[in-house]
């Protein structure tokens, strides 16, 4: 049959002219681990009667002489860098990103700007952001750092902006020298919930020339000004699922393992490793990456159930990373009723949540299939020209539970 004609948006193709050299790994890697951890995590989610996570100082109206007192407490003695490191690695997560500074302003890592920092106020002495850089490294992950703009203990912030900007700054520069991150993911830009936020594109600009300067790779997420598609180097919805392509920006959705991104005692609302398998199939469907938030323990552990749903993600990648990572938008097919096709060059990848005897692929630009295969299995697919495109036919039952995954070689036109 003649191809069918392209559908408005489908000269998108996964490798684009905004995936530069910089952004080239992001791109690529599709899954990432978000760490919420600061001394919050000490209250475990809750103050008196008043239920809150990373923002507990404030919603809860804790007076700064109490949390100041409760992150002296602060003791994340089995912060353990590389069981983290590899807990990612088995989720398939290529990269890292851990909070360096949230909102409360307390910074992780020995900081020479001021002593609201884990060593100089809790007297811990580890570095966790080095340890954890270093069992990145030595395991080819990536390591960003979260840092929220935003700031709520440096009374500057509100009383001399500029003042604070330049301590802001001081601080960037050490984390960017010191510790050489492949990314900077900032927040706490907006205006909504703190009105008085002077944060301004102009500022957003003058940092983004301020940290390429430094290092001119460093990636940056959009929230480095405010969210407009020219900022940073990709857009971040948040526990949203992406939109559909073509994006005119790279895209980022940061997810919940839970309901909350620091750690909460009583939050145990885990999704299920086929639900997050699910959302990340979604995304790279659409050429967009996930960025999956575990919130340790003030311990610095991992609970029980925030790396069961990791280590249940992990199983299934063990066997289907092909279809995510490297993947993107196919520019090929309309998405299927039974699950979501990404590509990687000449390859599709069909993961069938709905299992059944017939899958039919809708064809919108030209390809031919010319093998296919169940990933994991030795079971043949069989494939003919159906309709608007093409029907495959696997011989055996779905091998996975969560989403089995049928792998197909393809040509298209030159
Ligand atoms: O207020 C924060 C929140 O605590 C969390 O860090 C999330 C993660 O994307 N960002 C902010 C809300 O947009």
């Amino acid at each position: 049959p003649a191809p069918v004609a392209a559908a408005p948006g489908d000269n998108y193709v996964v490798d684009d002219a905004l995936s530069g050299t910089r952004t080239r790994w992001f791109d690529e890697a599709r899954f990432g681990m978000f760490i919420h951890f600061g001394p919050y995590a000490v209250y475990q989610g809750q103050y008196g009667t008043c239920r809150e996570v990373e923002w507990i100082k404030r919603q809860c109206n804790i007076p700064w002489s109490d949390y100041e007192a409760k992150a002296a407490t602060f003791n994340p003695s089995s912060f353990n860098a590389n069981a983290i490191v590899q807990m990612a690695k088995q989720a398939g997560q290529k990269y890292i990103v851990i909070t360096s500074k949230h909102h409360d302003g307390f910074a992780m890592w020995p900081t020479r700007v001021n002593r609201w920092n884990l060593r100089d106020h809790s007297g811990f002495s580890r570095d966790l952001l080095r340890e954890l850089k270093d069992a990145a490294t030595a395991n080819g992950i990536k390591l960003g750092f979260y840092y929220s703009i935003w700031d709520w203990h440096d009374p500057d912030f509100v009383a001399n902006f500029p003042a604070y900007v330049t301590k802001m700054k001081a601080q960037l520069q050490e984390l960017v020298t010191n510790y050489d991150p492949a990314l900077l993911w900032f927040d706490g830009e907006w205006a909504e919930t703190n009105p008085t936020n002077p944060w301004s594109e102009q500022n957003g600009e003058d940092l983004e020339r301020f940290v390429r300067a430094i290092s001119p790779q460093v990636v940056t997420n959009n929230r480095i000004g405010k969210r407009r598609l020219v900022d940073g180097d990709y857009g971040t919805p948040e526990q949203a699922l992406a939109g559909s392509p073509p994006s005119a920006q790279l895209q980022e959705t940061c997810m919940t393992i839970n309901n909350t991104w620091g750690y909460a005692a009583w939050d145990t609302n885990f999704k299920s490793p086929t639900q997050l398998v699910r959302d990340l199939a979604h995304l790279a469907s659409n050429g967009a990456n996930l960025l999956l938030n575990i919130g340790p323990m003030p311990t610095g552990a991992v609970s029980a159930g925030q790396s069961a749903a990791l280590n249940g993600v992990g199983t299934w990648m063990a066997t289907n990373g092909a279809a995510i990572t490297g993947t993107g938008y196919t520019g090929l097919v309309g998405q299927p009723t039974w699950g979501k096709v990404t590509r990687k060059g000449n390859k599709l990848y069909l993961v069938v949540n709905n299992w059944a005897t017939t899958l039919h692929l809708s064809q919108r630009s030209p390809f031919t299939v010319t093998g296919a295969r169940v990933l994991g299995s030795a079971s043949p697919v069989s494939v003919r020209r159906a309709g608007d495109g093409y029907d495959f036919l696997p011989s055996g039952g779905a091998t996975n539970a969560i989403a089995t995954v049928i792998e197909a070689d393809i040509t298209t036109p030159a």
